[in-house]
């Protein structure tokens, strides 16, 4: 085996920040016992036609039900809002959809009305093939506070319960996939970092909304924390 370092010192820089970026074809990640699947908010909100609809985010849904099959451990999000939730620009007089306020727990962004309880955009795509997924978390069900994070509503400081959960069931390597890549699945991220989980994104299970730097600021950030960025591809059983 050629050693990675020596390897790395051979080549150019460009050529070392390539490769920086994705995992080794030797070095692919095997999914074991304490590893879970982290499916956010795959609704029909967020899909072609939904209210909120993520550009091409059908798109995750085969990459997704492919990579559950090596998962022993899933858990899926489902945003969960109430009719007059505080994150829906109709809730506030003389605003429009990704307009940004100030709120007491600070910036947010305001979204078209979606994912109201009980409602079919709620609800998980049909398309999800993951009979063994073990947990359904809502978020969101507060009026006043939004929840991007399956593990901490927006103010910071209310607990959804999911970290005490994994820790509860052993697991200790979190690897997040769905929609959208910049609020949920990021904001999902950081937090299981903050909980000391390992954390992954899987990029290409992902898709995002974009909205004045959103995207690029959610990478930036991830990264800071510790956050690592891979493919489908590097995955294996
Ligand atoms: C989401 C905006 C508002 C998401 C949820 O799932 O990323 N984005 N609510
Ligand atoms: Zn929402």
């Amino acid at each position: 085996m050629v050693d990675r370092r020596q390897l790395l010192g051979g080549l150019g820089g460009a050529a070392v920040a390539g490769m920086a970026a994705r995992a080794f074809a030797a070095d692919k990640i095997k999914i074991d016992d304490a590893s879970v699947l982290i499916v956010v908010d795959v609704q029909n909100c967020f899909l072609p036609g939904g209210s909120l609809a993520v550009k091409d985010g059908d798109q995750v849904i085969p990459v997704i039900n492919r990579l559950a099959k090596t998962f022993r451990n899933v858990v899926m999000t489902q945003d969960w809002h109430t009719a007059d939730h505080i994150s829906f620009a109709s809730t506030h007089a003389g605003k429009k959809p990704f307009d940004v306020i100030d709120l007491d727990y600070g910036k947010q962004v305001l979204w078209p009305d979606h994912c109201v309880q009980g409602s079919d955009g709620a609800a998980l795509s049909k398309e999800l093939s993951i009979p063994q997924a073990q947990l359904v978390i809502r978020k969101g069900f507060h009026k006043d506070v939004d929840s991007y994070s399956a593990f901490m509503e927006a103010d910071g400081k209310t607990s959804t319960g999911l970290a005490s959960y994994l820790k509860a069931r052993k697991l200790k390597r979190v690897f997040v996939t769905g929609l959208a890549t910049d609020f949920c699945v990021a904001w999902t991220a950081l937090d299981a970092r903050k909980a000391g989980f390992e954390t992954y994104i899987i990029e290409d299970a992902c898709r995002g909304i974009d909205t004045k730097g959103s995207l690029a600021k959610a990478w930036h950030d991830t990264s800071k924390a510790g956050v690592k960025r891979i493919q489908s591809a590097d995955i294996t059983v």
